[in-house]
């Protein structure tokens, strides 16, 4: 049985009650996982406040501020689970940015700030986050990310967001290959689209879905908390031989040519 009392997660990238990371945090709990959360700043404190609310039911035993693009927030962050924790078992990566401009029109007018913003923050701060984790996983531990598949074929409007994703998937195999010996895992779910904050922000999502729906093998869309279960899957002894993986929780989208 899936099984994870007496594991410590560290959950990011809870933005509201719509958000994959807040079906992951869910599915985690449910299966005994002790949460701490992390959550974007803002200037006025609503995001604080909305998420604290959110989560307030799941009893996290840390809930600190940690905007990936300043490594005193993530040192600060880490800091609080050493002090409260001790040792972290899993970690929760669930975060991207663009700028919106970015996200339609054409790829070669990328520019270089909106290139490096994106990557920066949807592909590097895995490997940021990673780094922080690795010595407070003395007894092993397992790292799941968010994917998809405009990382790995074009998605018309995905643009920059697809050249992070592939370079985020590429970190996967490549934080799985340094850290294995530690008996860290480190996997990505790729997930199908769903409608979340980030995505409704896209104009034609809904189309992209209802593509889904008549294409993918399942005919319909996931939920988030069925990226939930594949996340809980991930992080517990159950899939302790499975690391460097993308898993793809699409409805089974990624398989059709035609
Ligand atoms: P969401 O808007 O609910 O979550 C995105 C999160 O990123 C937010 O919580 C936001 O606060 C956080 N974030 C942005 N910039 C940050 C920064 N600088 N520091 C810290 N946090 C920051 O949307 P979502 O769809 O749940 O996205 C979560 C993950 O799932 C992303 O990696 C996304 O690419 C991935 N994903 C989404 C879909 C989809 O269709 N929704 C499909 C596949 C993968
Ligand atoms: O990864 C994502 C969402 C990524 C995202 C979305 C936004 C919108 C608002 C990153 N940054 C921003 N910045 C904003 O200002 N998805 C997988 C969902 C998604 O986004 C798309 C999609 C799908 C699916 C963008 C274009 C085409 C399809």
């Amino acid at each position: 049985m899936l099984n994870l009392t007496g594991k410590n997660a560290l959950v990011t990238g809870i933005a509201n009650n719509r958000s994959i990371a807040w079906g992951i945090a869910q599915q985690l709990h449910q299966a005994g996982a002790n949460l701490g959360i992390t959550y974007l700043p803002d200037d006025k404190g609503r995001f604080e406040k909305k998420v604290a609310e959110l989560v307030e039911p799941l009893q996290p035993s840390i809930f600190v501020p940690c905007n990936v693009q300043d490594d005193a927030q993530i040192e600060a962050a880490f800091k609080t689970v050493a002090d409260k924790w001790g040792k972290i078992d899993i970690l929760i990566h669930c975060l991207a940015f663009a700028n919106k401009e970015d996200l339609t029109g054409d790829f070669s007018q990328t520019s270089r700030a909106g290139f490096t913003q994106a990557l920066e923050i949807s592909a590097y701060s895995l490997t940021q986050l990673a780094a922080a984790a690795k010595p407070l996983m003395a007894e092993g531990g397992s790292i799941v990310t968010l994917t998809y598949l405009g990382g790995v074929k074009v998605i018309p409007n995905y643009n920059v967001m697809g050249v992070a994703k592939a370079a985020l998937e590429m970190s996967v195999r490549y934080l799985a290959a340094e850290l294995g010996s530690h008996n860290i895992r480190v996997n990505a779910i790729s997930a199908g689209p769903i409608r979340t904050l980030a995505s409704s922000a896209v104009g034609g999502i809904l189309d992209m879905i209802h593509h889904v729906e008549e294409v993918a093998p399942l005919k319909r869309t996931v939920t988030q908390l069925e990226v939930g279960n594949a996340a809980a899957f991930l992080c517990s002894d159950l899939a302790s031989g499975i690391t460097g993986q993308i898993l793809y929780v699409d409805a089974g989208y990624e398989i059709m040519g035609m």
